[in-house]
């Protein structure tokens, strides 16, 4: 089998960070084509110094890494710097990365590549709120059914919201994008919280992690210190959920995760629910399925992926 060819679409984020040093680590499964940052967590010039910063801890200053979109579609940018910190990567001390930034927008990056490799061989990969995504689909609609698969992290249904009562994060901030994307007609993979709740950075797995003794193990655990404060004191979990290297992992080893194909609607009016994912988990409507929606995965494996592959950078 030949290795995957993926874009990550990224709003660094400690767990964003751990999802692209996932990549990076599996060179077998995946092949990096290159990270687009969007506005997200924190605002866009953080995110894609993040994203660069993490490329660097993993010796890969040689991957391009593209500056998107800098808000969402319609509305103004809402952050999470309470759960991520000041500069979205709070927990190792940061420097200022040295890799240049591509210069090509994120979207164009997107819409290039999607138009120089084969159609149906490259996955999009997004980790944060889908603008760049359907920004590209809105400037090179002949790109849509080039596209092999979207692998996202977004949504909840069990599971509701956690940064309204009713919506996750990636899909509020801009529900307009993700609608845009669930009615593309590019079959979706979606990990919302129901799964992502479930992959708890416990302390004994970011021990493990800790345990490689490497410059990523090191940097990865003091991200993990801080990112599990948040949920431990907020839902009283035993660690931090790692959402974004559930879509890593997913590409890499499907059979940790199970899920249904259901149909997925976006609320992109209510003022209450804005950005809820309207998942038809029962199948009480007659609405086609448009996404295999995530619900439960194998923990132990998923934290055993991570730490195997992290020991090989
Ligand atoms: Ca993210």
């Amino acid at each position: 089998m030949s290795a995957r060819k993926i874009i990550i679409d990224t709003d660094p984020g400690q767990d964003d960070a751990v999802a692209i040093l996932l990549a990076l680590a599996s060179p077998q499964e995946i092949d990096l084509l290159g990270i687009t940052c969007v506005a997200g967590n924190v605002p866009l010039a953080l995110t894609q110094t993040n994203a660069r910063r993490v490329c660097e801890v993993a010796g890969r200053p040689d991957v391009a890494v593209h500056a998107g979109c800098d808000a969402p579609l319609q509305r103004p940018l809402i952050t999470a710097e309470h759960v991520h910190g000041k500069t979205g990567l709070d927990g190792p001390d940061l420097w200022d990365p040295t890799m240049p930034l591509a210069e090509a927008h994120g979207v164009d990056f997107i819409i290039d590549t999607l138009r120089h490799e084969e159609p149906g061989t490259v996955t999009l990969c997004p980790l944060g709120p889908l603008t760049n995504i359907a920004a590209a689909f809105q400037k090179a609609p002949d790109i849509v059914d080039r596209v092999q698969e979207i692998v996202l992290m977004g949504g909840a249904y069990f599971e509701v919201g956690n940064i309204t009562p009713a919506a996750e994060f990636n899909i509020h901030v801009d529900p307009e994008a993700a609608a845009a994307v669930l009615t593309s007609g590019v079959p979706v993979t979606m990990m919302p919280l129901d799964v992502t709740h479930k992959a708890l950075a416990t302390r004994p797995r970011i021990e493990a992690i800790r345990g490689l003794k490497s410059k990523v193990g090191h940097f990865t655990a003091e991200m993990l210190d801080f990112f599990e404060r948040f949920d431990v004191e907020k839902y009283g979990s035993e660690g931090g959920p790692l959402h974004d290297p559930c879509v890593i992992a997913y590409l890499i080893r499907p059979e940790l995760f199970s899920g249904r194909n259901i149909n997925v609607v976006v609320e992109t009016t209510s003022e209450l629910t804005l950005g809820m994912t309207v998942a038809d988990w029962w199948g009480v409507t007659d609405r086609p399925a448009n996404a295999l929606f995530i619900g439960d995965l194998d923990a132990d494996g998923f934290f055993d992926l991570i730490t195997s592959r992290l020991a090989q950078l």
